[in-house]
């Protein structure tokens, strides 16, 4: 593990930072690498039960690092084989909740890898870009799949054809997040809202991403014997039982997390 990912725990939140500052947390072999031992670190650890995903520095992330010999002889898409598609499909798998904390400057894949979080917020200094087309790429990481369903084909097509900056303010008129806050309140919030995140019955939090994972490319029938699956799991969890004598007896749930 090398100290481009920081790993920090708090209560039952891990916080993984993206630190390669002066690079705007631009995305290298070691960063990747960190990402994904910080992933499978935080799926097998129970203790864990929500991550906050940020970057150090005033950038979140600037995509792939373009300082490191890329180009015209390099296979981009073994690198998204390798690197970009397992990252996407690991923080999309987490059975535990993932806040993307884009807390300053977002780029190309920068964009997308917060995007594949679940819940996406943003400082109000912070801005976004798929920058791909400034380079002759195309949106990766997840990006031709997330922002049309975010924001609808018009305007995703445009923000991937135009290559445009946006405000953090425009992306959540948009849709691509769920709430702005003041710089100045920004790390507090977002380390309020995972700490929430991890007090929740987590079982029903990974089914719920399971559920909304599979929405899109599912018909209304088949999500409806999903949602019966996923509920009927959810019935046999000490959570459910916990969150009905709770209300029952009118105080605050204590929900474990627990499977069983
Ligand atoms: O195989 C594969 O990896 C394919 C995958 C591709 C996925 C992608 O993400 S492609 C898109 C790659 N990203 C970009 O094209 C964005 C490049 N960066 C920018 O356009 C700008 O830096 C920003 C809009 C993000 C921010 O602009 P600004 O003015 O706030 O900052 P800056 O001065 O440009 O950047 C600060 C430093 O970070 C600067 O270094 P210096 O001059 O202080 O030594 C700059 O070179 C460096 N930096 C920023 N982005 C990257 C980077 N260094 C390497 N790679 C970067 N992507």
């Amino acid at each position: 593990m090398t100290d481009a990912v920081l790993l920090e725990t708090r209560g039952a939140v891990r916080i993984v930072t993206l630190n390669r500052p002066d690079r705007l947390n631009a995305l290298n072999a070691d960063l990747h690498a960190g990402l994904s031992a910080a992933f499978d670190a935080i799926a097998a650890d129970d203790a864990i039960r929500a991550v906050l995903l940020t970057g150090a520095g005033r950038g979140f992330c600037a995509g792939a690092d373009l300082g490191q010999g890329i180009g015209a002889s390099t296979d981009l898409g073994e690198s998204l084989d390798k690197q970009y598609n397992p990252l996407v499909r690991k923080m999309r798998a987490l059975p535990k909740p993932i806040v993307s904390a884009v807390n300053g400057v977002a780029a190309g894949a920068g964009v997308n890898i917060a995007l594949a979080g679940d819940i996406i917020i943003a400082a109000r200094s912070a801005s976004f870009t798929q920058a791909f087309i400034r380079i002759g790429l195309v949106p990766d990481a997840g990006g031709s799949y997330f922002l049309p369903r975010l924001v609808g084909d018009a305007k995703a097509r445009a923000l991937a054809m135009l290559g445009e900056t946006i405000s953090a303010e425009q992306a959540e008129a948009l849709g691509m997040l769920y709430r702005v806050y003041d710089d100045v309140d920004f790390a507090t919030e977002a380390l309020t809202l995972a700490t929430n995140l991890a007090a929740k019955p987590t079982q029903a939090l990974a089914a719920i991403k399971n559920a909304f994972n599979a929405s899109s490319g599912n018909s209304l029938d088949t999500q409806l014997n999903l949602e019966r699956d996923l509920q009927r799991q959810m019935g046999r969890t000490p959570d459910f039982a916990e969150g009905v004598k709770a209300f029952l007896e009118k105080r605050p749930a204590q929900f474990t997390g627990r499977a069983a």
